[in-house]
């Protein structure tokens, strides 16, 4: 089964919205693998971001991400890396449609909520700088004979 690699923002934790993420995330269908809170360090920052260094934008993303505590989750499902990505809605939250993480929720491309990977090869190395393997749980839900055919 697929996985990948998501985190709620500084902002979504700061704005309470914890909760509603993991709710929608879990009403969906997905499986929580590993859960955790920490505040990035820089070079944490450097390393999830590293495909944006020299972007204008980047001197502010590590700042913000670094801000403040973060929810990082690894989480599985059946395509899980492009239904995250939908579920949380485009990158920057003026395009983000209703019904999205980022549409119903932000306002800002700088204050977008929370992080999904962006492929199967990102998400791999994304939830390696975050959890060791042995943190990432296989087990089974009741639920799964409804979720899946
Ligand atoms: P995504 O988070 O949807 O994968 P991305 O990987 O292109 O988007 O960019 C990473 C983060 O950087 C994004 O969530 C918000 C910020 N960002 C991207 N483009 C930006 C821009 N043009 N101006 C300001 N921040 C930007
Ligand atoms: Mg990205």
């Amino acid at each position: 089964m697929e996985r990948t690699y998501a985190m709620i923002k500084p902002d979504g934790v700061q704005r309470n919205l914890v909760g509603e993420i993991v709710r929608r995330i879990e009403a969906k269908g997905y499986k929580i693998v590993a859960m955790k809170m920490l505040q990035l360090t820089k070079e944490m920052a450097e390393e999830h971001y590293r495909e944006h260094v020299g972007k204008p934008f980047y001197p502010g993303l590590v700042s913000y991400i670094t801000s403040g505590p973060v929810i990082a989750m690894v989480l599985e499902g059946k395509n899980v890396v492009k239904g995250m990505r939908t579920l949380m809605g485009a990158t920057n939250p003026a395009d983000a449609l209703p019904g999205t993480i980022r549409g119903d929720f932000g306002l800002d491309v700088g204050r977008n909520v929370i992080h999904g990977a962006d492929s199967v090869e990102s998400a791999a190395r994304e939830m390696a700088i975050y959890f060791k393997p042995e943190e990432l749980l296989s087990y089974s839900k009741a639920v799964e004979g409804w979720l899946y055919e």
